[in-house]
């Protein structure tokens, strides 16, 4: 199936590294010939996303803290000077306080409750209400979930409830902006060994109960997750807005 993405443009936000999943999104959208333009959070992570970026021959790399109003404006005015347009947005961003991941959830604090909210699940409002302008030609807006949002996973947490509120927003955005021609989907990946995974308490453990109680019987690889954005991204996804796609080897269908 080459070329699903030919001619089209895509904004990818959350490559930290060559292990982040919205990396494995970018390798799989470049491979079927999309446009990338790249985000780094801030001067920080400048220098290792501007690696990924020339790997993955991004034609742009912007600035965009997803937590400052301004930074998104900017994001968007630099968008409408070049390319101009897009036509896919993956969303693959989230952050928590480490000691929100290690308490008990009863202990969660204000502060770091409305942290993972905001930087986790009102970032995809913000990011679709700055990128919804530049698909007007119609688009797909993608965000990267856990089943920590409907199950209890221990030590996820705060994270699990902000990734409910992610997948509601999921929602009431592709109501929002369907009849614009623009889907929302999230894809909810099982777990894979990422710099934001290891702040998760004991994730060594997870891998290897799905490992051996999965339908298919193995982790989920990065490119399994590049491949399920690249379908929501490209015209075979046009009939599909507003879901949860699971990419885990099928763990959320079992019981015990
Ligand atoms: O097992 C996993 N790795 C899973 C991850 C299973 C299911 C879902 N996910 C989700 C995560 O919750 C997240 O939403 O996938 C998304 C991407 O996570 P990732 O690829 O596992 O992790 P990582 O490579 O760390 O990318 C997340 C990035 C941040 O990286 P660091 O390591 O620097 O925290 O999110 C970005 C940042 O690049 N980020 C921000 N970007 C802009 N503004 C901000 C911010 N304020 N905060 C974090």
């Amino acid at each position: 199936m080459p070329n699903l993405l030919q001619g089209k443009c895509a904004l990818i936000l959350g490559v930290a590294n060559k292990w982040s999943l919205a990396y494995a999104i970018g390798e799989a959208f470049r491979r079927e010939g999309a446009s990338l333009v790249l985000t780094y959070q801030g001067e920080r992570q400048r220098d290792a996303v501007e690696t990924c970026a020339a790997e993955l021959g991004a034609s742009r790399l912007l600035a965009c803290d997803v937590s400052k109003d301004h930074e998104l404006e900017q994001l968007s005015e630099a968008l409408k000077a070049a390319p101009g347009r897009l036509d896919a947005v993956v969303h693959s961003i989230a952050f928590a306080n480490r000691e929100e991941l290690g308490n008990s959830f009863l202990e969660t604090s204000r502060a770091g409750y409305l942290m993972a909210q905001e930087i986790s699940a009102y970032s995809l409002v913000a990011v679709a209400r700055a990128v919804a302008p530049l698909m007007g030609g119609g688009g797909s807006i993608t965000t990267l979930t856990y089943i920590g949002s409907v199950r209890v996973i221990q030590n996820y947490n705060v994270m699990g409830v902000a990734k409910a509120a992610l997948e509601s927003a999921v929602r009431y955005l592709a109501n929002d902006l369907g009849p614009r021609g623009i889907r929302v989907n999230a894809i909810s990946a099982g777990p894979i060994k990422t710099a934001s995974a290891r702040a998760i308490k004991d994730f060594s453990s997870i891998l290897d109960i799905v490992a051996t109680r999965a339908p298919l019987r193995h982790n989920t690889e990065p490119g399994e997750v590049g491949d399920a954005a690249l379908f929501l991204a490209s015209d075979l996804g046009r009939g599909v807005t507003g879901n949860v796609l699971y990419v885990d080897s099928g763990f959320h269908i079992m019981g015990f």
